[in-house]
């Protein structure tokens, strides 16, 4: 019998609100997949709810080393590392250190270049950061942008961000890294009413767009869902193109359904009851 796929996950996790490890382990454990988690942070609320004094935010940054250490003493190995959100700028350079240690030959690396949504980072992210995610993104088989992040990594204005499919071909290109590495830009808007993400498959060179019903009102979280959605199809041997319309289609799902609950949009998307659909 094979043994479920093996994924290190390494995000933050936010006690109150769905995002990043809250999100990442159930739906990587739901199609199949066995998590180790490296923590880059805990905080006690994700960063879109308004600020507060009494907010807790724990930078991991220095036990990042001795967990993947004992790690290392055990024999650990990854069929992929995926990484999300940091809690400081050294977490950059400490990651691609992880990459280099624990990549083997079959090893997915999947970096969502998180720093910002909306044409703004997100409130802990500085400058500094979001100017040298870049060498992180570069370790990476996959990047999964979204136009924010994608505008950043370009050095573009976020005012720029592709409105048409052959603009989004270019940014999917430049992205690339000249067809070194896979690409998925999410959050595109190329038709009137609907919303989705292209992608570039740096084995065929094929450029895939997936769209689905947009739905009115932005919940955070939703790029960690697809995010997750996407290597969980990608572990069970799926395309690009494929797996990519296979987390368009969850993600709007979960929203459709989510803004029927008329739930507050920060807490997120209600995707647990949803997560049963994942498991075929
Ligand atoms: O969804 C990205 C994300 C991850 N982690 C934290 C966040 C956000 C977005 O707001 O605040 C803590």
């Amino acid at each position: 019998m094979k043994q479920a796929p093996q994924v290190a996950a390494i995000h933050d996790l936010s006690g109150f609100g769905r995002c990043s490890m809250g999100i990442v382990l159930p739906v990587l454990s739901a199609m199949g997949n066995r998590c180790s988690t490296l923590l880059t942070a805990y905080l006690s609320a994700h960063t879109a709810y308004p600020p507060s004094d009494r907010s807790v935010f724990l930078d991991l940054t220095d036990r990042m080393e001795p967990v993947w250490s004992h790690w290392e003493e055990l024999g650990a190995r990854f069929d992929a590392i995926y990484s999300g959100f940091l809690g400081s700028v050294e977490q950059i350079d400490l990651l691609r250190t992880f990459v280099t240690r624990f990549r083997g030959a079959h090893t997915l690396v999947l970096v969502d270049p998180v720093m910002g949504d909306h044409g703004r980072p997100y409130a802990t992210y500085t400058s500094e950061m979001c100017a040298r995610m870049g060498s992180l993104a570069a370790e990476a088989d996959l990047i999964t942008p979204n136009l924010t992040e994608a505008a950043l990594l370009l050095g573009e204005p976020y005012e720029a961000a592709p409105t048409t499919q052959a603009a989004a071909a270019q940014w999917l290109r430049r992205l690339s890294m000249d067809g070194k590495r896979s690409v998925v830009i999410t959050g595109l808007c190329l038709t009137p009413g609907q919303v989705g993400a292209g992608s570039l498959d740096r084995t065929t060179g094929a450029i895939s767009f997936a769209q689905a019903p947009e739905v009115p009102g932005h919940f955070p979280g939703t790029g960690d869902l697809f995010s997750s959605v996407l290597l969980g199809e990608l572990l069970r041997g799926r395309s690009l193109e494929t797996a990519c319309a296979r987390a368009v289609s969850f993600v709007q799902c979960c929203a459709a359904y989510t803004l029927q609950l008329d739930t507050p949009l920060l807490d997120g998307v209600e995707f647990e009851p949803l997560l049963r659909q994942l498991m075929e």
